[in-house]
């Protein structure tokens, strides 16, 4: 399938530690991949879902212990600790290729090594990557094949010279004490052993395309980002951009499929992407563009119903893995938040009779599905766009309970990165640990930053140097909370009443309120025509408080102190004038 070199001696070498039985090269045809489904459904590996209600659909279990991300087995292996920073974990990269190096020895005797050539990014895209991960699990080749451009295609994108990211993934007995997710920055390499799960072995995604990827974002003058990206379509049919940060399980998938709310007439939101931006100045008119490098989307799938994200549902229906979520008798999917009500009889993700008097969940709350992005109905013409989409805005967000008003705009570009970098939400079942601790998360990147955060900020406002024409830089809250604990704001289809603002802004359309914070909305210029929520309510979720902010300077400040003399000036004056406006 190739003659690069690079890869062929690589292949040799991987080959010689992992002693498979056989190779097979995925070539990216629906002939192999249905046969490789066949495999995966003889040998239990997936479960064959009902063909008529769900056709293409799968269904897959993960060990119990390997349900989401491991960040406390993450590690970035540059040459000196200083380089991975004080948010990374780090080993020295030569002892830690010998201890893994007894793991992976003889990891696939007797078993079949897949090697699987993607494209992170469409083809011929200035913006795309190549890697090769090899892989002993179908499970992994068959999401690859939804989550990337994946087979022969890949190949030809690096011909007989070109480079790409060797991504090396063995499933072992999944034992999490041995369980390592492992990115060599400087040799362009991923090793992961010991995890069957999502983040942890979809090499590609979030090792490659963002900790990999803004390693070589910082070499190379661009940016890989944990954004999604979406057009908006005005009743004009103007189709403007904007990206969005939040961290995992905090709304990406969600706002990325938006639906207009009744009033909204002539609004169309457009799917470009859900998880991952890789972002670049365009020189011919000054402007960030952005691509999605993704081919599918892995979603949570609790709380999606028709009501709260159609389009994501709409997506499931056809070619489509579904892991960790409950099992039907008539074979179809079902989780908590589902349209349906909830099952009088079904199997459970742990693969246990479950009836609804059960007091434990149907559904894991980090289950998810994998999904062609081209399954979606909203999915923007210009997805695929090699030169990707000219960003307006670009939207940091978290889950805060009290302290972050629904909505405000950075001053300029370094208030901006400061905004970014102050970033902090209540954590989520999308890693394993507590869910529900308010942590500090800059830009949404804090488990997937593949060098020194601080320099990474740097970056920030480096490239905003580099860029013309600015995108506006906003911040947002949809779950900012009442007394008795319950959201304030509606969110889904009505957060587009927000990001309306948001692009009202960016044009210069309407006026603001300046606080210690930012610029927030004046009242009457956020359209809440049809909303049934009172003056009050709005005037909370638009409240600046002196006692929660403070408490938070004092938070973000404790975070900074870790990087020294690496947290940039620029970062450091624009704390002293956030502390300044609220003397
Ligand atoms: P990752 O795939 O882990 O990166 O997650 P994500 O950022 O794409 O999050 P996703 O859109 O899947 O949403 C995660 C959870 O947040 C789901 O349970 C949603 O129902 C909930 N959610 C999303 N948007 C909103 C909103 O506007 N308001 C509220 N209250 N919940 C929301
Ligand atoms: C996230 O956790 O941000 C995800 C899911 O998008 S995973 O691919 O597991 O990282
Ligand atoms: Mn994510």
């Amino acid at each position: 399938m190739t003659n690069n070199k690079k890869v062929l001696t690589w292949l040799e070498e991987m080959k010689a530690l992992v002693k498979p039985a056989n190779v097979v090269w995925i070539d990216g045809s629906d002939e192999q991949r249905d046969a490789l489904r066949k495999e995966a459904v003889a040998s239990g590996e997936m479960i064959e879902l009902n063909q008529e209600k769900l056709p293409g659909c799968y269904y897959h279990r993960t060990a119990e212990n390997d349900v989401a991300r491991v960040e406390d087995r993450t590690f970035i292996c540059t040459p000196t600790e200083e380089e991975a920073g004080p948010t990374n974990n780090w080993m020295d990269p030569a002892k830690c290729y010998d201890m893994l190096k007894k793991l992976f020895d003889g990891s696939m005797q007797g078993r079949t090594m897949y090697v699987i050539p993607f494209i992170m990014g469409s083809k011929g895209s200035p913006f795309s990557k190549v890697g090769i991960e090899l892989t002993d699990s179908i499970y992994v080749v068959l999401n690859m094949l939804i989550m990337t451009r994946a087979g022969q295609c890949a190949l030809d994108e690096i011909g007989e010279n070109g480079d790409f990211t060797k991504c090396l993934h063995a499933k072992k007995d999944v034992d999490p004490e041995n369980r390592y997710i492992v990115h060599f920055p400087q040799d362009n390499t991923i090793w992961s052993v010991n995890s069957a799960y999502g983040g942890n072995v979809l090499l590609g995604k979030k090792c490659l395309a963002l900790r990999i990827a803004s390693y070589l974002g910082w070499k190379e003058g661009w940016m890989a980002e944990h954004m999604l990206i979406l057009g908006i379509e005005n009743p004009q049919g103007e189709v403007r951009y904007i990206t969005a940060a939040f961290p995992s399980a905090c709304g990406k998938t969600n706002l990325a499929m938006l639906i207009p709310p009744a009033t909204m007439k002539g609004y169309k939101v457009w799917t470009v992407g859900d998880d991952i931006a890789w972002l670049r100045v365009n020189p011919a008119d000054g402007k960030l563009y952005a691509i999605n490098p993704e081919f599918g989307f892995f979603g949570v799938a609790p709380g999606t119903s028709s009501k709260s994200n159609k389009n994501a549902l709409i997506s499931t229906q056809k070619n489509t893995i579904f892991t960790n979520v409950c099992v039907r008798d008539d074979g179809t999917v079902w989780w908590e938040g589902h349209d349906d009500p909830a099952p009088q009889h079904a199997t459970d993700w742990l693969d246990k009779e479950w009836t609804p008097d059960k007091e434990t969940k149907a559904a894991h709350p980090n289950s998810r599905f994998t999904a062609p992005a081209a399954n979606c109905p909203c999915i923007s013409s210009e997805w695929e766009n090699p030169n990707g989409v000219p960003i307006s805005a670009i939207i940091f967000g978290g889950r805060r309970a009290k302290t972050a008003p629904l909505v405000y705009q950075a001053r300029d570009w370094n208030h901006g990165v400061f905004v970014g970098a102050t970033m902090a939400s209540e954590t989520t079942a999308a890693a394993a640990g507590a869910v529900g601790v308010v942590r500090r998360d800059p830009m949404a990147m804090l488990p997937f930053c593949g060098y020194h955060m601080g320099e990474y900020f740097k970056h920030w406002i480096e490239m905003g140097k580099k860029i013309p024409h600015q995108p506006k830089i906003f911040h947002v809250n949809w779950f900012r909370r009442g007394d008795q604990g319950e959201f304030l704001w509606p969110g889904f289809g009505d957060n587009l009443r927000v990001l309306n603002w948001i692009l009202e802004r960016c044009d210069g359309k309407v006026d603001a309120v300046e606080t210690p914070i930012g610029y927030l909305p004046k009242k009457e210029d956020l359209d809440l025509s049809g909303l049934d929520i009172s003056d009050e309510v709005i005037d909370e979720l638009l409240s600046v408080k002196k006692e929660y902010w403070v408490e938070d300077i004092a938070g973000q400040k404790e975070f900074f102190a870790k990087f020294g003399d690496k947290l940039p000036q620029e970062i450091k004056d624009e704390m002293a004038k956030l502390e300044k406006n609220f003397a």
